[in-house]
């Protein structure tokens, strides 16, 4: 049975040395982004597992880039909550070595979420205690301020890189646009209220295209159906845990799902952190239901 000691999983935390966190899309609903299956409902109209395939922007890549274009302005306007912080704290070896009394720990966060918000904390706080003097030690890339490929897997990706679909060019590229192109303007309005207006069908050349050969782009996320580039870099540091901290995911999507399990076989403990009960929880060694942005500061604090 679960335990919900706060002091027992500081004590876990205390004698942990590899720390690996699972992050959903209950880590961002406080910065307001709507989950894939809350009741907020990701985009009302359409169910959103439908949408993220590759089959659905063949067949629709109006609608699709609707869908992403939406979830891109949410993003850009969003900001990370007290979770997204209390986790990139953890990413300090300054701070999660005061934490774990040891001078060679490790942290890796693997995040579902493809809104860029754990990147943009972890950078913040990176940042801020690297301006300081004399604290060199600080994690994180110093080229650009960048968590490092170890410190921060976005593994589905993000909504803000764009690939392009030709298999000779296929060039991938950074893009912050708002709107990311002049015919998506304006639609993210369409599916925010609840009026019944027609959804736009854009033609194929206005919709996002390369940069370099004008084909059609796409969203630089992983869809159902297609592989986890980084799905053995997340298995290897799972392997490697000797904790697992699960935050706001209904823990269903596959092979991230799968990580808590990995390092419970290998002998890490597991605690999750959910406003709901989810599909193995009454595995994990900890349990603390109530909205993460409160529950992990609390128990991280
Ligand atoms: C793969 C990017 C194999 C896009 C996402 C048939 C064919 C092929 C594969 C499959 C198949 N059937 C099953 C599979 C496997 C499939 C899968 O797992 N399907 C599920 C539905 C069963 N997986 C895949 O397809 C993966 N690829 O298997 O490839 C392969 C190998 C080789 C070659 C070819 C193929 C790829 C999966 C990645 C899909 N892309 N995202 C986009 O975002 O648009 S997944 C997407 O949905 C999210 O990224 C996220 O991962 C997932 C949603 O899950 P959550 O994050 O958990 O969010 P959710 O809304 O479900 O839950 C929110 C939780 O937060 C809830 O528990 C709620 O209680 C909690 N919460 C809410 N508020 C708070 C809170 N908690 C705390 N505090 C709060 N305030
Ligand atoms: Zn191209």
């Amino acid at each position: 049975m679960a335990s919900s000691n706060i002091e027992a999983f500081r004590e876990a935390l205390r004698s942990s040395k590899h720390i690996i966190c699972l992050a959903g899309a209950g880590l961002s609903a406080a910065s307001g982004i709507p989950t894939f299956r809350g009741a907020g409902g990701m985009w009302r109209k359409y169910d959103a597992m439908s949408l993220a395939t590759p089959t659905a922007f063949r067949n629709n890549p109006s609608r699709v880039w609707q869908f992403y274009h939406y979830r891109r302005e949410k993003a850009l306007k969003a900001q990370p909550n007290a979770a997204h912080y209390a986790i990139a704290m953890l990413s300090l070896p300054i701070f999660r070595n005061a934490i774990v009394a040891s001078d060679d720990s490790t942290f890796s966060l693997v995040t579902q979420n493809v809104d860029e918000l754990s990147r943009r904390a972890l950078r913040t706080v990176q940042s801020r205690l690297r301006s300081q003097e004399g604290t060199p030690n600080l994690g994180g890339s110093t080229i650009n301020n960048d968590p490092s490929p170890t410190e921060l897997l976005e593994i589905h990706g993000s909504l803000f890189d764009l690939l392009c679909t030709s298999g000779s060019c296929r060039t991938v590229e950074k893009n912050y646009n708002s709107p990311i192109c002049p015919a998506l303007k304006g639609t993210e309005e369409i599916y925010e209220s609840n009026a019944k207006l027609p959804e736009p069908d854009i033609p194929i050349e206005d919709l996002p295209r390369c940069r370099v050969c004008g084909s059609l782009a796409r969203p630089g996320v992983v869809w159902f159906g297609e592989s986890v580039p980084q799905v053995y870099l997340m298995h290897k540091i799972a392997m490697e845990a000797d904790l697992c901290i699960v935050v706001g995911t209904s823990s269903e999507v596959y092979p991230a799902a799968g990580v808590a399990q990995i390092v419970r076989e290998a002998g890490g403990k597991v605690a999750v952190f959910n406003i709901d009960r989810t599909a193995g929880d009454e595995n994990a060694d900890f349990l603390f239901l109530g909205p993460c942005e409160e529950t992990l500061p609390a128990a991280l604090g």
